[in-house]
C-alpha cells in the first residue's frame, strides 16, 4: 500500500528547528527554499545543489519547494514582469537538472498568508495561531485606513470593530500592524504601513477575472517548460480563503482550480491542497476535492481549523476541529493506490507546546507542535490503511 511521503518543512541554516531534530521526527523528506534568493532572480544551481547538499549530510532528501515566489509584478503583468517570468523559467530548469520536480507558488496579491494573533493562548497551555475577523475590521479601518473599507463591513462589523480599536494600547497596535503586514515566514515580503498602502494601489482596478488571467498567462508561459523538465508546479490555495483588504482573491474553491486546468490543461499544473487554508470554507469538500484533484496533487498541507460564526478561526490540533481527517486520509490513500505514486505530505504548522515554549520559532513551525501533528497523522493513516 502506497503510504504518505512524509515532509517537514525546514527554513534553512537561520532556522531554529535543526535538521537532526526532523530526522529524529521520522522524516525522509525536507520542504524548502531559497529564502535568501530575492523574489523574481534565478535559483543559480550551486546555491540549489548546496542546499541539497545540507539536507542530504542530515540523512534526509530536499524533495519539495516551497516556493519559488512569484514576483508581484507578474500578478499585475506591470514593470519587468517578462524578465521575471524568464527568471522564473531557469530557475525551474535548475532545479530539475538538480533533481527536484516539485515545485510549491501562490498567487495572493500582496500578502501571503494572513493571521491576527501567533501565539493564542489555549486552554492546555500550548498555543496556536489565531485569525480574528474583528482584529482584521479594526487594522484595516482604523489603523490602515483604507478608504474602501468602510463599504465592504455590514453597520454591526464596523460597530464591533470600533468597540476593539477603541480598547486597544499602543503597543497592540503596533504589534497587530506588525504580525499582519511586517511578514510571515515564508511570504518574503514586509511592509511598514505607507508601503503596504502603496502595494495595495497597484491592485486597484485589478479584478478577480484580471488577475486570474494573469495567472493563466504565467502557468501558459511555465507550463511547457515544467512538463519538458518534469516539475510538477503546485498551487497554494489562498490563506484564509476569503477576500482581504478589497484585494482580489483567485484560488479559494474548487472552481477556482477547475477553471485554471480548464485553461492550463498541461500536466505539470498541479495543487498543493492544504486543508487548513481551504477548510475555511464550509463550502469546500475537502475529501471530495482530493478525490477529484488527484490525479494533479502532488503535495498535501495537513492542519485543521476550528472556524467561529463571524469568519474568525483558530488552528487547530491536527486530528481536531472541522476538518474530517479521516476522510481526508482515506481519500488519500485511495488516491496514491489509484496513482501508484507517494504524495508528499506535510504536518502544517502546529502548536507552541512544551519546549517549544518561550523559544524563539517561526510562527506555526515549531518542533513539538509539528511532532505531535505528523505523529497523529502517521497513527490515523495505518488505522485507516489496516481497515483497506
Ligand atoms: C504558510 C504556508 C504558506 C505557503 C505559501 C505557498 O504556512 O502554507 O506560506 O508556503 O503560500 O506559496
Amino acid at each position: 500500500m502506497y503510504k504518505m511521503r512524509e515532509s517537514f518543512r525546514w527554513y534553512g541554516p537561520s532556522d531554529p528547528v535543526s535538521l537532526a531534530f526532523i530526522r529524529q521526527a521520522g522524516i525522509t523528506d525536507i520542504v524548502t527554499a531559497l529564502h535568501h534568493i530575492p523574489n523574481g532572480e534565478v535559483w543559480p544551481t550551486e546555491e540549489i545543489r548546496e542546499r541539497q547538499r545540507l539536507v542530504a549530510e542530515a540523512g534526509m532528501t530536499w524533495s519539495v519547494v516551497e516556493s519559488v515566489p512569484v514576483h508581484e509584478h507578474i500578478k499585475t503583468q506591470t514593470g519587468e514582469w517578462r524578465r521575471y517570468v524568464e527568471n522564473y523559467k531557469q530557475s525551474l530548469r535548475n532545479l530539475a537538472a538538480c533533481g527536484i520536480f516539485c515545485v510549491t507558488y501562490n498567487f495572493m496579491p500582496v500578502l501571503d498568508w494572513t493571521r491576527t494573533d501567533l501565539e493564542y493562548p489555549l486552554p492546555d497551555g500550548s498555543l496556536c495561531l489565531r485569525f480574528d475577523k474583528t482584529a482584521l475590521m479594526a487594522f484595516d479601518l482604523f489603523i490602515l485606513k483604507r478608504a474602501a473599507a468602510k463599504n465592504e463591513y455590514s453597520a454591526e462589523e464596523i460597530a464591533r470593530a470600533q468597540a476593539y480599536y477603541d480598547k486597544m494600547s499602543s503597543a497592540e497596535i503596533e504589534k497587530l500592524t506588525r504580525t499582519i503586514i511586517a511578514g510571515l515566514p515564508g511570504s518574503e515580503e514586509s511592509f511598514t504601513l505607507d508601503q503596504f498602502r502603496a502595494e495595495l494601489a497597484r491592485y486597484d482596478g485589478v479584478t478577480p477575472e484580471t488577475l486570474r488571467s494573469h495567472l493563466i498567462d504565467f502557468l501558459r508561459e511555465v507550463c511547457p517548460v515544467a512538463d519538458e523538465v518534469g516539475v510538477r508546479m503546485v498551487i497554494h490555495p489562498d490563506d484564509p480563503p476569503v477576500p482581504l483588504f478589497g484585494l482580489p482573491r483567485i484560488m479559494s474553491v474548487a472552481d477556482d482550480f477547475r477553471a485554471l486546468v480548464a485553461a492550463v490543461p498541461n500536466p505539470s499544473n498541479g495543487l498543493c491542497l492544504c486543508t487548513g487554508s481551504f477548510g475555511i470554507r464550509a463550502d469546500n469538500a475537502l475529501p471530495e476535492m482530493l478525490r477529484e484533484f488527484g490525479d494533479r496533487t502532488d503535495f498535501v498541507h495537513f492542519r485543521s481549523t476550528r472556524r467561529e460564526p463571524d469568519g474568525s478561526y483558530i488552528e487547530d490540533n491536527h486530528l481536531e476541529g472541522d476538518v474530517d481527517m479521516p476522510a481526508m486520509m482515506d481519500a488519500l490513500l485511495d488516491v496514491m493506490q489509484r496513482r501508484k505514486f507517494r504524495i508528499f505530505c506535510r504536518p502544517d504548522h502546529g502548536h507552541q507546546m512544551c519546549d517549544d515554549l518561550g523559544r524563539r520559532n517561526n510562527p506555526g513551525y515549531s518542533f513539538y507542535g509539528r511532532m505531535r501533528g505528523i505523529a497523529e497523522l502517521r497513527g490515523l493513516q495505518a488505522g485507516v490503511a489496516a481497515r483497506k
